[in-house]
């Protein structure tokens, strides 16, 4: 029995064009990996959510009108970095809501709840580890409102059939007057993008190729590292940063675990991952079309990036 990173990762690299999903980057290494783009000034992602965060939290408090106690879910919630000065300030000002971060690292939540008890001991923190769709459940039966958040531009990573899916589901498991505030990166000058992901110090390349050493190690496959390369291009119309891995020659890997071997050719490119960006005419469409109503966009001051609140 082929478990699951097995199976998509034989239908990714059977299929005419190449491609591995990019929810594998983040395996222990890759999730270090990925604390380090967002320390590179070049992803301004990080910087602008968190100035939105920090900045404007006493409108997003006053934009909720929520009763007290209420909750606020995160769903993968990391480090919770982001949400830090918007939990500070909710405490600071005495009111009266549950934290609920949820990811699927309890490393990741563990740390979470030691570090907010220390820094913020007001905090009714209830952390969950698991996949967020079977803890999302959870929120219907609650008595009290609840706001999600979505941050960082994860909503990036899925195409628009899957995006609607996933944001169908949230829609299903809230609560009518619940609300959502999802991150989207914004469209901006294609250059600053670019730059964002093609970095000069080759951390994203590093990020990607990792996934062949987690292919190395879990599957028993033999994949020279030093023969492939990182690529990305930024389609300014359609929005879409696509990120591949490159076989620098012809080559054929064998991957012990899934008894094949597979070809790639001269140049041939592995698709790794989509990283979309939107313009505010198409987040109040996505909002529209998933069933629910956009109540505001908060923008950092370079409009960079856009926390959407919606609502149910
Ligand atoms: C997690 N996600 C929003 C990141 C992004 O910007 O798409 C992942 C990433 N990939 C390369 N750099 C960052």
């Amino acid at each position: 029995m082929m478990n699951s990173f097995a199976e998509d990762v034989h239908a990714g690299l059977s299929s005419d064009n190449k491609y591995l999903p990019s929810k594998y980057l983040y395996d222990a290494n890759g999730s270090r990996i990925f604390q380090e783009i967002m320390n590179m000034p070049e992803y301004y992602l990080t910087d602008a959510e968190f100035e939105i965060l920090s900045m404007q939290t006493k409108q997003i408090h006053n934009s909720l009108h929520f009763s007290e106690p209420f909750n606020i879910i995160e769903l993968g919630a990391g480090d919770g970095f982001k949400t830090f000065k918007l939990l500070e300030y909710l405490v600071h000002n005495k009111v009266d809501f549950n934290y609920v971060p949820i990811d699927i690292s309890k490393g990741a939540m563990d740390l979470l709840s030691k570090t907010l008890k220390k820094r913020l001991p007001g905090l009714k923190i209830k952390p969950k580890v698991g996949d967020y769709f079977e803890i999302l459940k959870v929120n219907k039966e609650s008595q009290y409102p609840s706001l999600l958040l979505f941050l960082g531009s994860n909503i990036g990573n899925y195409s628009k059939e899957k995006a609607i899916s996933l944001l169908e589901l949230f829609h299903r498991n809230m609560k009518s007057g619940d609300k959502l505030l999802i991150g989207f990166d914004l469209k901006k000058n294609p250059i600053t993008i670019h730059k964002a992901y093609f970095d000069s110090y080759g951390i994203t390349k590093r990020f990607n190729l990792n996934l062949l050493i987690r292919i190395n190690r879990e599957l028993e496959a033999d994949f020279k590292i030093d023969d492939y390369d990182f690529y990305c291009h930024y389609n300014p119309i359609t929005g879409q940063l696509k990120s591949y891995i490159v076989s620098l020659r012809a080559q054929t890997v064998n991957i012990k675990a899934l008894n094949s071997a597979f070809h790639f050719g001269y140049n041939e490119l592995i698709w790794t991952e989509l990283s979309k960006k939107y313009d505010l005419y198409e987040i109040d469409q996505l909002a529209k079309e998933t069933g629910f109503e956009l109540n505001t966009n908060l923008l950092d001051c370079k409009h960079l990036f856009s926390d959407s609140l919606w609502e149910k």
